[in-house]
C-alpha cells in the first residue's frame, strides 16, 4: 500500500486543528499507520526541508516548523500521496480552493497549517526521516472492503 508523511505544523496545532486534519484524511478511508506529538529538533527541521536550503525563506521555515510542537503522521491507501495533496490545496492558502485544508484554513503562506510529501521519492526519504519502522503500525480495518 501506497504511504505517504504528512504533519500538523506548529499553527495547526496551536489552533486545535489535529482533529480536523486527522478526520479529513479518515473519512476519505485512508488509514493511519503512524502518528506522534513532537518537537522537531533544528537538524531534523534542516534536513526536512532541505530542497530548500537556497531559498531566502529557509531560514525563516526552520525557524517557524521548530516554534512549537507538530503532529506527524504516516497515511496509506491508494493514491493516497497525490490525493493528500489535493485535499491540503495548494502551497499558498490564498491559492487553495475552498474545501481544501489550506483553503479552508489559512490565509498566509508561512503558515499553511499542513506538509504532505510532494511525490513517492519524498514520501520515502521522509517517512524515514521522521519514523522508525517500529513506529509504523501494520493493521487491517475490516472497513477497506468497503471502500476498495
Ligand atoms: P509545500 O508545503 O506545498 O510542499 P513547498 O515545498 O514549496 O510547499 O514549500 C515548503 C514550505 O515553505 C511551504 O509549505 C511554506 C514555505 N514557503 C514556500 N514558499 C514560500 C515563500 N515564497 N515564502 C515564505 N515561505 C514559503
Ligand atoms: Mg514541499
Amino acid at each position: 500500500m501506497e504511504k505517504t508523511f504528512i504533519m500538523v505544523k506548529p499553527d495547526g496545532v496551536q489552533r486545535g486543528l489535529i482533529g480536523e486534519i486527522i478526520s479529513r484524511f479518515e473519512k476519505k478511508g485512508f488509514q493511519m499507520v503512524g502518528g506522534k506529538l513532537m518537537t522537531i529538533p533544528r537538524e531534523l527541521a534542516e534536513q526536512h526541508y532541505t530542497e530548500h536550503k537556497e531559498r531566502p525563506f529557509f531560514g525563516e521555515l526552520v525557524q517557524f516548523i521548530t516554534s512549537g510542537p507538530v503532529f506527524a503522521m504516516v497515511w496509506a491507501g491508494d493514491g493516497v500521496i497525490a490525493t493528500a495533496r489535493q485535499m491540503m490545496g495548494k502551497t499558498k492558502p490564498a491559492d487553495a480552493d475552498p474545501g481544501t485544508i489550506r483553503g479552508d484554513f489559512g490565509i498566509t503562506v508561512g503558515k499553511n497549517i499542513v506538509h504532505g510529501s510532494d511525490s513517492p521519492e519524498s514520501a520515502e526519504r521522509e517517512i524515514a526521516l521522521f519514523f522508525k519502522d517500529e513506529e509504523q503500525v501494520d493493521y487491517k480495518k475490516l472497513v477497506d472492503e468497503w471502500i476498495y
